[in-house]
């Protein structure tokens, strides 16, 4: 695709929506949600869009068509090539920090920030460059941080602005950079500007927020939010409807409005100034929504379980909002640009490359949530997740790749179950099985191509947790979904095991260090998992653990740029349960091999020989979920 083709009409056919990038993400999307196979598309290809309307509309109801081309119509433009970037973060392993639950230097049971700076040199001996910490911004916490009062403070409980500085110094230190969380699709409701927006709706802040007059029973669109229930919340003081894409009091900032645009900017500017090196920003991509706000398509409603996202998961002002915040915020005075790592839900492999391609000027790294989830399933199911699927994911988006992409790599993070035991689904229970698939991730996250995104506890092997109730639970997301299921007729037990599927408190429960300073009984979120061996203390003490083979993992990315930079080829990518693929850069190679199953497996005749830096020798067959490391012979690879 070289020319901008012209806006798509219900004539056009399947194939000619496929070659748009939006309109490859969204089918790609509505195959993945369905569980349809991918040869759908070929089959498909040649039908019109409306012939295509004609025959599905018995079950997807009038107006998808329409709904889709809406949105593939305000961003036709290919994704061009673009220049690779020279940036430190291609190279650069990030590690994302729980702030409440990573270590608690004042013994009140909430992490803080000076349990993190204490923390430094343990993080440095891993070995990771940059931190990520979730909000420390003053906030009420409804939703742990992600609804934020005041963008220039910091919590109470996290401790004061002081100790920011000396986080940010101990990093910079220690050759280590820091990333803190953006959250400005939506502000608290307690934040100053919604207060005045409500006291005075037809004032200057009032169009800060998308307030709305109406009647109270009737809501002015028909949008869900994401934690159960409409999107909009009846504000008696005000007489307004307000939108809420999050929980009730995570009310949306208008984007259309410049002076909330050069707030947004201001703040990120504040902050480079006190030293932090960019920021994570939370669902960037939901900022920009169209005029007058329209309904959402129901069918599409059901297929994403959202009505309306059609609307704003790549809204028409999108690119230009980054843009321009890319070139007012992040743009050091001296013209270096300041990180921005975008958190974008819902966005495809092309979306991606239109979103952080480098010709493009937005976002520099962003992350694609389809990897965590098999086809057909969400996180609410109880299923084993099977790494062949992973394997086909990453290695299509490898294909992919042009030379101005990059992309972000992460399994777990703050708002998933563990990866570990998605993947282990019960099995994670034997040690030596938890062990062996955590190395396996590890592996696998550290030496493919991109850049990788730890979340806390990965290196010590951190599961899924049990849970003895909704009281022992603390997320919005959980307790709300929760009712609502039980309202909906869903008995207790069936609402209770999805629930233990998909909450994202699983991933929140403090850090297990395993010394004298560790989180006590008090601790916020209780329910944590005791399995002994698996404490940092414990991990650190054993050779053999997950600790060091991320150490050791982080080391090598270190001192062999081909693991980092170098190209990228599979090895024999047809072969179930087997992945394996070799890194090169100026006459360096390594092969990485693993097998994705919990049985043993034959190693193909690939006729590579490589020598193993990290595990075993290779003999005719792996173990189960066994991965080696090898540096593949200079002379053999001239053959
Ligand atoms: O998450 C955005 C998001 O869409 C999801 O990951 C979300 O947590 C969930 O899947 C909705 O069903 C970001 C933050 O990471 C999350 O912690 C916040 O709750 C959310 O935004 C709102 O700020
Ligand atoms: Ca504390």
């Amino acid at each position: 695709m070289n020319s901008r083709p012209g806006p798509l009409t219900p004539r056009n056919r399947v194939r000619e929506l496929y070659a748009t990038p939006l309109g490859r993400d969204i089918v790609d999307k509505i195959l993945l949600q369905s569980g349809a196979p991918g040869s759908l598309v070929k089959l498909a290809g040649g039908l019109r869009l409306s012939t295509l309307e004609r025959l599905t509309r018995r079950f997807t109801g009038p107006g998808l068509v329409d709904a889709l081309l809406g949105l593939v119509n305000q961003h036709t433009e290919p994704v061009p090539d673009g220049e690779p970037s020279q940036a430190w973060w291609r190279e650069a392993v990030f590690y994302q920090i729980y702030p409440r639950s990573f270590c608690d230097a004042n013994g009140d049971g909430i992490g803080d920030l000076r349990g993190i700076s204490s923390r430094l040199d343990y993080l440095a001996e891993l070995g990771v460059d940059c931190l990520w910490l979730s909000p420390i911004f003053a906030s009420p916490n409804e939703d742990m941080g992600y609804d934020i009062s005041d963008y220039r403070a910091v919590m109470a409980e996290m401790g004061t602005l002081t100790d920011v500085d000396e986080l940010v110094a101990g990093c910079h230190q220690r050759g280590m950079r820091i990333i803190l969380d953006l959250v400005v699709n939506h502000t608290s409701a307690r934040h100053a500007w919604f207060q005045q927006a409500i006291a005075d709706p037809d004032g200057r802040y009032g169009d800060y927020y998308f307030l709305r007059e109406g009647a109270p029973d009737r809501p002015p669109n028909n949008w869900d939010s994401f934690f159960s229930g409409p999107a909009w919340r009846w504000i008696p003081e005000a007489d307004r409807w307000a939108l809420h894409l999050f929980a009730a009091h995570q009310m949306d900032l208008n984007w259309s409005n410049p002076a909330v645009r050069d707030e947004v900017a201001d703040i990120v500017g504040w902050w480079l100034d006190r030293g932090v090196d960019g920021f994570r920003l939370d669902v960037i991509n939901y900022i920009s929504k169209p005029d007058g706000l329209p309904d959402g398509n129901p069918f599409v409603g059901r297929l994403m379980e959202f009505t309306g996202i059609e609307h704003y998961f790549y809204g028409p002002q999108l690119d230009e909002y980054l843009r321009e915040l890319r070139r007012d915020g992040f743009t050091r005075p001296d013209g270096s640009v300041a990180v921005m790592v975008g958190e974008t839900p819902g966005i495809g492999v092309e979306g991606a490359r239109l979103l952080s391609n480098t010709s493009r000027a937005e976002l520099d790294l962003v992350f694609n949530f389809d990897v965590l989830d098999l086809p057909g399933r969400t996180r609410w199911h109880d299923y084993r997740y099977d790494l062949n699927y992973l394997k086909r994911f990453w290695l299509s988006w490898q294909q992919r790749l042009r030379p101005g992409d990059w992309i972000a790599l992460f399994l777990d993070n703050h708002d998933n179950p563990r990866m570990l035991s998605k993947v282990g689904h019960g099995d994670e229970r034997d040690p030596a099985v938890r062990t062996s698939i955590a190395k396996l991730l590890a592996t696998l996250q550290l030496t493919m191509r991109g850049t990788p995104f730890l979340f806390q506890g990965q290196e010590l092997a951190a599961t899924n947790q049990s849970f003895a109730g909704l009281d022992e639970l603390r997320d919005v997301e959980s307790l709300n979904r929760y009712q609502e299921l039980l309202v909906a007729g869903t008995a207790p037990e069936a609402a209770w095991a999805q629930i233990m599927a998909g909450a994202r408190d699983h991933a929140r429960v403090p850090i297990r260090w395993g010394d004298d300073q560790d989180f006590g009984p008090t601790a916020w979120l209780p329910g944590r998992d005791d399995t002994p061996g698996f404490t940092a203390a414990e991990q650190q003490a054993e050779p053999d653990s997950v600790w060091h083979w991320y150490r050791q993992l982080i080391a090598l990315r270190r001192e062999h740029p081909a693991l980092t930079r170098g190209s990228f080829r599979p090895v024999e990518p047809g072969r179930k349960d087997y992945l394996a693929y070799v890194r090169e850069l100026d006459g360096e190679a390594w092969l990485i091999e693993a097998n994705l199953s919990g049985r043993p497996r034959r190693r193909p005749r690939h006729g590579l020989v490589a020598e193993p830096v990290l595990g075993r020798p290779a003999g005719p067959t792996l173990g189960p979920w066994e991965t080696i490391v090898g540096r593949i012979d200079a002379v053999q690879q001239r053959r």
